[in-house]
């Protein structure tokens, strides 16, 4: 492996507990690799050179764990990150695996859950802000419905929006230098889930308490999930200034949740997905969310971490080609670059530009009629992804 493509800690890669601790279990047969602890998924991430590792709670501690065994577990995560090096950059709360979160959590029809819920969370709060945690996510997974008749979905929004509130509130008042980052998926494991897009959670931010404090964590499988182009909301996002964290990994359109390697399935939207993020200078965690295939060992697990991260700069560096492309550019630049001679200029609204526009002559039928070699910039583009350039 060339070095060129070997993961440092600059690049900010990460990935969680539950992600290189995937057993290989899937609905239809048992784990098919050992259990690894917090402890042993902390010295492989290590060895195979990432930056930190991302935790729900029960990931690190079980939720039926004592007092004296939570401490313990604590105690030796916390040797295994000074031993490694390893920072805990992102939380967040189990709020989905449990029984008692059948119907959900913060928008759960039942008071007594909606209460837990948010108990839960603050505690997993102070669990990840004492182990450093800067972004808590909020993944609703069981925020949902079966069916309509079982929840107004109207009263199921204002409830997460209270509990987020809530939850703000509570941040602030520990004074936790804490971000939320709020993850949308479509479906599964509901039917449906609230909330289902990135957009959506940009529009849902701003009717909090503390729209500063929240923004979102876009995943690609996700919105994939959804048909939708995964960079264009990630664009969004970073438009918007909310793009705090972002889940990679990969999915085929059309089909059950896969978390596939990053990088692995659709090779030229990762691509213009990771010219986006270095190209604006996303400054945040590149978090792989996403899982070994179930025919692998250990073994296996080390090659799957090591690929996402080798990817992922393998694309920044076809990127960094891209850019450099003096044909690429050439025809970039000659698409917008056209005369523009007698054209009002429009500076912002006056009411002098809009009755000059509305006055102008526009000639329609050459501006139909122009080519934009977009057939040739993409072929280049599929030339530096396929390495002929
Ligand atoms: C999924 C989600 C989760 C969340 C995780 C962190 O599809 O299961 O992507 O992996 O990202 O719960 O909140
Ligand atoms: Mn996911
Ligand atoms: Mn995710």
């Amino acid at each position: 492996m060339s070095d060129q493509y070997a993961p440092k800690p600059e690049h900010k890669f990460t990935f969680g507990l539950w992600t290189v601790g995937n057993p290989g279990r899937d609905p239809f047969g048992p784990p098919t690799r050992p259990h690894l602890s917090p402890v042993e998924i902390v010295q492989l991430l290590g060895e195979v050179g990432a930056y930190g590792v991302n935790f729900h709670d029960n990931d690190l501690v079980p939720i039926d764990a004592t007092p004296a065994q939570h401490d313990q577990i604590v105690k030796d995560f916390k040797k295994a990150l000074a031993d490694t090096g390893l920072k805990v950059p992102m939380a967040t709360t189990n709020l989905f695996s449990d029984p008692a979160f059948k119907d959900g959590a913060f928008t759960s029809n039942d008071p007594r859950v909606r209460a837990y819920a948010l108990s839960k969370t603050m505690k997993a709060m102070d669990l990840g802000v004492e182990l450093g945690a800067k972004v808590y996510v909020f993944w609703g997974g069981r925020e949902g419905v079966e069916t309509d008749a079982a929840k107004d979905a109207l009263e199921a929004g204002k409830r997460f929006r209270d509990a987020l509130n809530f939850l703000t509130h509570y941040a602030r008042d520990q004074k936790y230098d804490l971000k939320f980052a709020l993850e949308a998926k479509p479906n599964e494991p509901r039917h449906d889930i609230y909330l289902p897009t990135t957009g959506s959670f940009l529009g849902f931010i701003e009717t909090l308490d503390h729209p500063e404090m929240v923004g979102v964590n876009p995943e690609v499988a996700h919105e994939h999930m959804s048909g939708l182009n995964f960079m264009h909301a990630v664009a969004q996002a970073w438009d918007a200034g909310k793009l705090f964290h972002i889940d990679l990994n990969d999915q085929a359109f059309g089909r059950y949740d896969q978390d596939l390697r990053f990088g692995s399935h659709s090779i030229k939207s990762n691509f213009f997905l990771v010219k986006f993020l270095e190209d604006v200078g996303y400054p945040g965690m590149r978090h792989f969310d996403s899982h070994a295939y179930r025919t692998e060992d250990v073994e296996g697990v080390k090659d799957f971490a090591r690929g996402s991260m080798r990817s992922y700069l393998i694309y920044k560096e076809k990127a960094k080609r891209w850019n450099e492309d003096k044909e690429i550019q050439a025809l970039v630049k000659e698409v917008a670059d056209v005369p523009t001679d007698g054209l009002p200029a429009i500076d912002g609204y006056s009411k002098k530009t809009a009755d000059a526009l509305k006055g102008f002559a526009f000639d329609r039928i050459a501006l139909g009629a122009r080519g934009l070699q977009y057939e040739k910039l993409d072929q280049l583009t599929i030339e530096v992804l396929l390495g002929v350039r």
